[in-house]
């Protein structure tokens, strides 16, 4: 094999990672897999006018930490609420709050703000 025909190969093969992070991340954006850390799973939210990202995917079983990183001044997103967990927490603008849960079940969980006008989800797999 020639060098010329390395690089094409490379060339096609990063043109084809690009296609796929294209397709897979993303097309995604909106949703957020939480990182581990220590055996928490992590994820950041950032509260402006709504929730980003607003749908928020964990394992069954692990601790997460919700960061609410709220920088907007709106009542409407002054609180958060996460009913199937007990949580409602008043969010200061300018600060992350976090807010630790350990989902027990699968399924989809709401958090919204504490008039439910903002809303985002949980997804816990089984
Ligand atoms: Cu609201």
């Amino acid at each position: 094999m020639t060098g010329t025909d390395t690089l094409v190969i490379l060339g096609a093969l990063a043109a084809i990672a690009a296609v796929n992070w294209w397709f897979f991340v993303a097309g995604q954006s909106p949703k957020a897999a939480a990182t581990s850390v220590g055996g928490t799973a992590e994820v950041v939210i950032t509260v402006d006018g709504g929730y980003s990202p607003a749908v928020v995917q964990v394992r069954r079983g692990e601790k997460v930490r919700l960061v609410f990183d709220r920088k907007d001044t709106s009542s409407c997103s002054e609180e958060v609420v996460i009913p199937d967990f007990n949580v409602r927490r008043f969010l200061p603008t300018g600060e992350r709050t976090v807010v630790e849960i350990e989902p027990t079940t699968a399924g989809r969980f709401p958090f919204t703000c504490g008039m439910s006008m903002l809303r985002g989800s949980i997804i816990v797999d089984g």
